[in-house]
């Protein structure tokens, strides 16, 4: 089994600012803890970042045919996309949305999503553990083995 794991924009400037609303820890530390998590369930992990639309939009059609699941936070693309909506929904992979925030209890703009429509499950609110859990999603069942 192979999960893909998509950030969106900004999200490589984690721990360096708003460590309040985001976290101490770093991107690199994100990406250590998404590794080791995935070592530990045994299944293959890649993880992508990308400030650029169209760049998320390409990965997420390069993963038709090679990952079983998707870990994925768009970051501010979450509410504007209606590409990355679309390319979701065309690839018909399971898809968990994510976020480190409780995005619900935060700005208006931020209460709207337009992936979440496409996507098994969404994890708000735990921090980068919420990473885990959407993995833990997708290994127990919302993605074709
Ligand atoms: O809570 C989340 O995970 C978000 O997807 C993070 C996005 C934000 O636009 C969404 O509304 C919620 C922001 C990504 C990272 O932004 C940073 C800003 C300052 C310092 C470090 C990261």
């Amino acid at each position: 089994m192979k999960i893909l794991v998509i950030n969106g924009p900004n999200l490589n400037m984690l721990g360096i600012r708003e460590p309040g609303v985001y976290g101490k820890e770093t991107y690199k530390d994100l990406c250590r803890k998404i590794e080791d998590h995935a070592k530990k369930l045994g299944i293959d992990v890649e993880i992508y970042q990308s400030n650029h639309e169209g760049d998320l939009v390409d990965k997420i059609q390069e993963a038709y045919g090679d990952a079983n699941g998707i870990v994925i936070n768009p970051a501010a693309y979450t509410h504007t996309s209606v590409a990355i909506l679309d390319a979701v929904k065309s690839v018909s992979i399971p898809t968990v949305e994510v976020h480190i925030s409780k995005v619900e209890e935060r700005e208006d703009f931020r209460q709207v999503s337009y992936i979440r429509k496409a996507c098994v499950a969404t994890v708000t609110g735990k921090g980068t553990d919420g990473y885990l859990m959407a993995m833990n999603i997708l290994f127990e069942g919302g993605a074709d083995k």
